[in-house]
C-alpha cells in the first residue's frame, strides 16, 4: 500500500522548467554571447542551480572565478523569477489537483522534493501549499539529484519509509533519485529519456491515483 507521495516541482507539477532553461539562454546570451543547444534542457532538469551553471560552463569550456560564478547564478534566478510573476493557479499542469484530492482522500501523506529553492514560492503563487505536509528544504540535502538524498528528507518528512512511497519525476536525475532511494518512481515524460522509471506516462493528465496504485501493487510482489 501506498503510504506517501514525493513529488517534483518543476515540470511535474508547473511547466516552469520552460522558463528555467530560458533564464540560463538569455543569462547566457548576454554575458558571453553563446546560444545553448536543446540537449542542454533535459542534462540541467531537476539539477541544483549550481550544477546546472557548472554543467553549462563545462559544456561551452569556459571558466569563471568563483565571484562571478556567484553573481551569474544571482542573476539567473532575477530572470527566473521574473518570469514566475504571471504565474497563477491555472498553470498547475492538467491531472496534479485531482492527483493531491485523490491522495488525500486516501490519507497518503504528501511532501515536495524539489531541487528548487524557489518552490515554496511557486507552490504558494499555485495555492496548493495546503496539501503538503512537508517540503524538503534541498540548501539543507548534501548531495542534489541523481542522489537520494532530496527523496529521502522527503519521506522523513512525512515520516514513511521510502519503500512505501511513490516518487513523481520529469527529469532524468529524478528518477535516478527515486530509484536510489528505493521508493517506486513515476516518470513523466518520453521512455527515451525516462526508460529507467518503474512507471511511466506522457504527460501528468496521465498519473490516474488507481493505476498508480495497481502498478505498485506488482512491484511490490
Ligand atoms: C528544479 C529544476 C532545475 C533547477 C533546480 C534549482 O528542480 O528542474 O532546472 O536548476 O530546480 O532551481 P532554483 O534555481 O529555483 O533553486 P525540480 O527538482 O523541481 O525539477
Ligand atoms: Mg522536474
Amino acid at each position: 500500500m501506498i503510504q506517501g507521495a514525493l513529488f517534483d516541482l518543476d515540470g511535474v507539477i508547473a511547466d516552469t522548467s520552460v522558463y528555467h532553461f530560458q533564464a540560463w539562454r538569455a543569462l547566457i546570451q548576454t554575458n558571453f554571447h553563446k546560444k545553448l543547444p536543446d540537449e542542454l534542457e533535459q542534462r540541467t532538469k531537476g539539477v541544483s542551480r549550481a550544477d546546472s551553471l557548472q554543467a553549462i560552463l563545462d559544456f561551452l569550456q569556459i571558466d569563471v572565478p568563483q565571484k562571478q560564478f556567484e553573481q551569474l547564478m544571482i542573476e539567473k534566478n532575477q530572470l527566473y523569477l521574473q518570469s514566475l510573476e504571471q504565474l497563477q493557479p491555472k498553470d498547475t499542469l492538467p491531472g496534479i489537483v485531482a492527483l493531491l484530492e485523490a491522495l488525500q482522500a486516501q490519507k497518503i501523506k504528501i511532501a515536495l522534493a524539489s531541487a528548487s529553492r524557489n518552490a515554496p514560492t511557486i507552490l504558494a503563487k499555485l495555492q496548493l501549499t495546503d496539501y503538503f505536509a512537508a517540503i524538503a528544504d534541498p540548501a539543507q540535502v548534501q548531495a542534489g539529484k541523481p542522489a537520494p538524498d532530496i527523496f529521502l528528507a522527503a519521506a522523513q518528512g512525512i515520516a514513511v519509509a521510502p519503500k512505501d512511497c511513490i516518487g513523481i519525476e520529469d527529469s532524468i536525475a529524478g528518477i535516478q533519485a527515486i530509484n536510489a532511494a528505493q521508493a517506486f518512481s513515476v516518470g513523466v515524460g518520453s521512455a527515451q529519456e525516462l526508460g529507467a522509471a518503474d512507471l511511466l506516462v506522457d504527460d501528468t493528465s496521465q498519473l490516474k491515483l488507481d493505476i498508480i496504485q495497481t502498478q505498485f501493487a506488482k512491484h511490490i510482489q
